[in-house]
C-alpha cells in the first residue's frame, strides 16, 4: 500500500508539474493540417505547370497566396504509410519502424498529436490514415478502411465500423468541419484532415464526371522515354500505356453503346455505388466512350488518348480536393480563426502525371520525391512567401511543435523546424543543405526497386539496390528532367566523389546501419506483386 501510495504521489506530482496555465493553452495557434493523397506539386496551380493553368486549384492556391509555398519540399521515402510515419514521428523510417505499406505502426512511440494534446490541445485525424493499428492521441478519429473507397466509404470512427453514403472527399470534408463546428473552443485544435483522393483509381464525383473532357491537357515530352541507363526505371510496371487497366483505371468500356467498363481487375470500386449513383456515372462516361470507340485509336495515337483521359479524371478528382479545402477555409474566415491558425496543404508524396510515361511513384525522381507544401499563418508569415530551402516531411512535426510551444518534445526528432524559414528569420542558406531517401518495398506493387541516395540543390545520388545494384547520378541544372544518369561521366568524377562521402554522413547522421539493406527473399517476388497495398 505504502508503495502504490508514493507512486500515486509521485505520478500526482509529474501531473501537475506538466499542467499549462489556461491562459497560456488559449494563446497557442489551432493547426489545422490537410494532406492529401499522391497530389502532385504540377496539379497545383500555385506552383505554375501548363498542367495546373488548365485545371486551377484556386483554393489551396489561397494558402500559398496568403501565406507561403515550399519549392523544394520532398519526402524521404514516397510511398503512403512511411510518409504518414515520418510525419507522426519527425523521424527516418528506419528509425519509426514503418518503411514500407503493410507494416504496422508501433503506436506506443511518441508522436506529433500526442505531444498535441499534453499541450493542452483538441486533437482529431479524419480521413486516410494508412497506418494499421488504430490511431493514437487523437480525441476523435473517423479514418477511412485501409486506402478508403471514392463512393460510399467505409470509416472507422473512434472505433466503430460505418459506411457513410455519399463522395469521400465531400465526406471527409464535411465531417472535419462538423468537428470543427463542435469543439471546445477554450482550447486550441489540431485537426489532421487527410483526403483520399486524388489516389488511383482517380473517381471524380458525380458533378465532376466530365469536367475537364474538352480540355487537351498537354502530353510530357518524356512521356516516351526510354530508360536509357536508367535500369530500374527499365523494369518499373508504373506506365501509363502500359500498365493501366483500360477499365478500372480510365473508365474506358468494352464496346460502342456499351457501359460495360474494359479490364476492372477490382470492380468492387465501381460496385459499391448506388444505382442512381452509377446511372449517373454511365452517362457522364458514355459519350467520351463511344467518341473512343468511333475514333479506332492505335499506336501512340492510343497511348496520348489513355494520357488525356488520365488527367482528366485526376485533375477532376483534385477539383472536389480543391472545393473542400475552399469550404474549411471560408470556415475559418467567417468563425474569426483565419489569423491565429495554422493552416497546412501538402501531399503524402508526389506523383507522377505522365512524366517519363509514369504514373504512381516511389522513385526519388524529381515528380515522386518532391512533394506540394504550403503554409498560411498570418501572424507570423508573409504573404506570397517563396522558399527554396530544401525541406521535407521530415520536419514537419518539428515545426507544428516550435509554434505550439513544444519545442521541448523534438529533441529525439531528425528533422528541423521550418519556422525561421517561415518568418524569414533564418536565411535559406542557413538551412540544411543536403536531404536523405530511402524507399524499401520491392518486390510490391509497380515493381520499384529499392534505392537509397541524397540530394543537394544540384546533384542527386542514388544507389538501387536488392536485385540489382545500379547507381545514378543527376546534375539537376543541366538535367532537370533526370534523363541523363551522369555516374559515368568523367567531367563529374571528382563531384560524385564528393557526393559518395556526404551520403557516409549524412547516414551515420541519421544513424542508418548496414541491417537496413537487406534483400528480400527471392520466394516473396511473385506474392509480393500481388498484395494489395
Ligand atoms: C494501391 C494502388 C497502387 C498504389 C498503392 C500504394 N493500386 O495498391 O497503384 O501504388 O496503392 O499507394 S489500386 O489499384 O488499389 O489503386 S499509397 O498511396 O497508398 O502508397
Ligand atoms: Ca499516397
Amino acid at each position: 500500500i505504502v508503495f502504490v501510495g508514493t507512486l500515486l504521489l509521485f505520478w500526482g506530482c509529474v501531473q501537475k508539474e506538466q499542467k499549462i496555465p489556461k491562459q497560456e493553452v488559449s494563446r497557442r495557434p489551432n493547426i489545422l493540417f490537410i494532406m492529401s493523397d499522391d497530389h502532385a506539386y504540377q496539379a497545383i496551380s500555385a506552383y505554375g505547370s501548363e498542367l495546373s493553368k488548365l485545371a486551377p486549384t484556386p483554393n489551396i492556391d489561397r494558402i500559398a497566396k496568403e501565406g507561403a509555398i515550399f519549392n523544394r519540399a520532398y519526402v524521404t521515402n514516397s510511398i503512403c504509410g512511411p510518409s504518414r510515419a515520418v510525419i507522426l514521428t519527425g523521424k527516418h523510417s528506419h528509425i519509426n519502424g514503418f518503411r514500407a505499406n503493410g507494416d504496422r505502426f508501433d503506436g506506443s512511440q511518441p508522436t506529433l498529436p500526442k505531444y498535441m494534446k499534453k499541450l493542452g490541445y483538441q486533437t482529431a485525424i479524419v480521413g486516410k490514415w494508412h497506418l494499421y493499428g488504430w490511431p493514437q492521441g487523437f480525441d476523435y478519429w473517423n479514418i477511412v478502411q485501409d486506402q478508403g473507397h471514392y463512393y460510399n466509404p467505409d470509416f472507422i470512427k473512434n472505433g466503430d465500423s460505418i459506411t457513410i453514403p455519399g463522395y469521400v472527399t465531400d465526406i471527409i470534408t464535411d465531417d472535419a468541419l462538423n468537428w470543427l463546428k463542435n469543439r471546445n473552443d477554450t482550447v486550441p485544435f489540431f485537426l489532421m484532415l487527410h483526403h483520399k483522393a486524388p489516389h488511383r483509381n482517380w473517381m471524380p464525383p458525380l458533378r465532376y464526371t466530365n469536367k475537364y473532357d474538352s480540355v487537351k491537357f498537354p502530353i510530357p515530352d518524356t512521356y516516351f522515354d526510354q530508360h536509357k541507363n536508367q535500369l530500374a526505371a527499365q523494369q518499373q510496371l508504373m506506365t501509363v500505356y502500359k500498365d493501366m487497366y483500360e477499365g478500372y483505371d480510365l473508365k474506358l468500356t468494352k464496346k460502342l453503346g456499351s457501359p460495360e467498363l474494359a479490364s476492372n481487375p477490382w470492380p468492387t470500386d465501381f460496385e459499391r455505388m448506388s444505382r442512381e449513383q452509377r446511372k449517373i456515372w454511365d452517362k457522364g462516361y458514355q459519350f467520351k466512350n463511344d467518341a473512343f470507340h468511333r475514333a479506332d485509336l492505335h499506336g501512340k495515337a492510343l497511348d496520348n488518348y489513355k494520357e488525356e483521359r488520365y488527367l482528366q479524371d485526376y485533375m477532376a478528382t483534385v477539383a472536389a480536393v480543391d472545393e473542400g479545402v475552399g469550404k474549411v477555409l471560408d470556415y475559418l474566415k467567417d468563425n474569426n480563426l483565419e489569423d491565429n491558425t495554422i493552416v497546412v496543404y501538402t501531399s503524402d508524396q508526389g506523383f507522377y502525371l505522365g512524366e517519363k510515361g509514369w504514373f504512381d511513384k516511389r522513385f526519388m525522381y524529381e515528380e515522386s520525391y518532391r512533394t506540394p507544401l504550403l503554409i498560411r499563418y498570418p501572424m507570423e508569415i508573409k504573404k506570397g512567401t517563396q522558399i527554396n530551402a530544401l525541406v521535407q516531411n521530415l520536419d514537419y512535426a518539428q515545426t507544428l511543435l516550435d509554434f505550439a510551444g513544444g519545442g521541448q518534445y523534438t529533441h529525439e526528432m531528425q528533422g528541423e523546424s521550418l519556422r525561421p524559414l517561415l518568418n524569414q528569420t533564418m536565411d535559406e542558406d542557413d538551412f540544411r543543405d543536403v536531404l536523405y531517401y530511402h524507399y524499401y518495398a520491392y518486390p510490391a506493387f509497380h515493381m520499384v526497386k529499392k534505392h537509397y541516395g541524397i540530394s543537394t540543390k544540384r546533384y542527386k545520388l542514388m544507389h538501387f539496390y536488392d536485385d540489382i545494384d545500379a547507381w545514378e547520378f543527376y546534375d539537376l541544372e543541366k538535367d532537370p528532367k533526370e534523363l541523363h544518369n551522369a555516374i559515368d561521366d568523367p567531367g563529374y568524377k571528382d563531384i560524385i566523389a564528393n557526393m559518395h562521402m556526404r551520403l557516409d554522413t549524412v547516414q551515420k547522421y541519421y544513424k542508418v546501419t548496414s541491417k537496413e539493406f537487406k534483400k528480400s527473399p527471392e520466394k516473396n517476388v511473385e506474392r509480393a506483386y500481388k498484395v494489395f497495398e
